[in-house]
């Protein structure tokens, strides 16, 4: 019982795979095949090219601000690889594209999104996924309410939420999980500690020795992995989801990993942390050690790795080439999607933003 054993007031962190790709921890490791490992490892490859691409098409001005997530995808990967996608719930914040990928999301959809569209918030019809939520850790008691209608149905499924470090400084982190406790609601409360929230260091965010911590406030077990450790991340998810589905209640996670880049593309962390930082986490980066698992069990190697990325970035500047084709984005779906039927405040300031650009347009 990982739950039990990796008490985060003992201060015991869950690592199964170190730096260089060695298993530390044989007993804890999950039951994947050789080709389950191989399969997470292009998903997260191909994410993080999305990812990259996304900042280079950023900085030429072809999308708007995102939030990088480079560094960060075994975390979000390796959490939504060990759930049920066809079955169970997905509540993200803002930086899981790995997550979404593999939820059914496709590299168009998180393009269109970021050039402005709402269309690339559509989720395909046989998967439960919530929009990206930027109200920071708003999707918290979005999540624990759809625990709660899950409890209610008796229906086999649990639900995953992410938020970041920061994101447990809210009150909507606290009553999301005060509820989830109360009720013993299915529900993963999965907390990226990516050492930041913006500027932010982590030891300025809590006074909590550990993020993980906060859940025994909240009457449920906290566990805290090695968030760059895809192995671990997917063994202590899959723990909790089992721990959830079966009808024990809710459990945090806090997956300590670190964002290697930019908050969003409109920030500069050279302002707030050093190089000689970011050099030590790029050595503890989730895809190097991954790499040299792989590679030690004769599974991957540079020839297969420049054939993936290559093809994967063929497939990516085609699902872009798409987004640049898209139509343009309409005032009117602009101020459509919050309600059903449009109240009358958003029609009165729909009508000024018309006149307001025709009058631009007239000059
Ligand atoms: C309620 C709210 N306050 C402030 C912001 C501005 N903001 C956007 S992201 C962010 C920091 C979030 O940090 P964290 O929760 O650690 O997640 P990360 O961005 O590091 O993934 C802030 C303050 C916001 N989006 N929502």
């Amino acid at each position: 019982m990982l739950l039990k054993t990796f008490d985060p007031l003992k201060g015991k962190q869950l690592r199964i795979m170190d730096e260089n790709g060695e298993i530390v921890d044989e007993k804890n490791m999950p039951e994947l095949t050789d080709d389950q490992v191989v399969e997470a490892y292009k998903y997260m490859l191909y994410a993080r090219q999305v990812d990259l691409k996304a900042v280079a098409y950023q900085r030429m001005g072809r999308l708007f601000t995102l939030p990088p997530n480079l560094g960060q995808e075994a975390a979000a990967f390796g959490s939504a690889y060990a759930l049920d996608k066809k079955k169970d719930w997905m509540v993200p914040a803002f930086r899981e594209m790995a997550a979404w990928l593999y939820w059914g999301a496709t590299a168009k959809d998180l393009y269109l999104y970021w050039a402005g569209s709402e269309d690339g918030n559509v989720t395909p019809d046989d998967v439960n996924f919530m929009p990206s939520a930027v109200p920071v850790a708003s999707q918290v008691p979005h999540a624990a309410g759809l625990g709660y209608s899950i409890k209610y149905k008796g229906t086999d499924q649990v639900v995953i939420t992410y938020f970041g470090d920061g994101g447990t400084s809210e009150g909507d982190f606290h009553e999301g999980m005060n509820f989830a406790g109360v009720f013993k609601l299915p529900v993963i409360f999965f907390c990226n500690n990516n050492q930041y929230a913006i500027s932010v260091p982590r030891r300025m965010q809590s006074a909590a020795k550990n993020l993980a911590d906060k859940a025994i406030g909240y009457g449920m077990p906290g566990i805290q992995v090695d968030g760059n450790d895809f192995f671990a991340v997917y063994a202590a998810t899959k723990e909790a989801a089992e721990y959830a589905r079966d009808g024990n209640g809710p459990v945090m996670i806090e997956a300590e990993t670190y964002r290697r880049g930019y908050h969003t593309t409109s920030d500069d962390p050279t302002k707030y942390r050093t190089a000689e930082e970011e050099a030590e986490w790029e050595k503890k980066d989730p895809l190097i050690r991954m790499k040299k698992y792989l590679e030690k069990k004769g599974l991957w190697d540079d020839d297969k790795e420049n054939d993936y990325v290559k093809h994967a970035k063929k497939d990516i500047s085609a699902q872009f080439k798409e987004v640049e084709e898209y139509p343009r984005t309409s005032l009117e779906q602009i101020f459509k999607y919050m309600y059903e039927e449009m109240p009358d405040i958003l029609k009165k300031q729909k009508v000024e933003m018309e006149k307001y650009l025709a009058g631009k347009e007239g000059r």
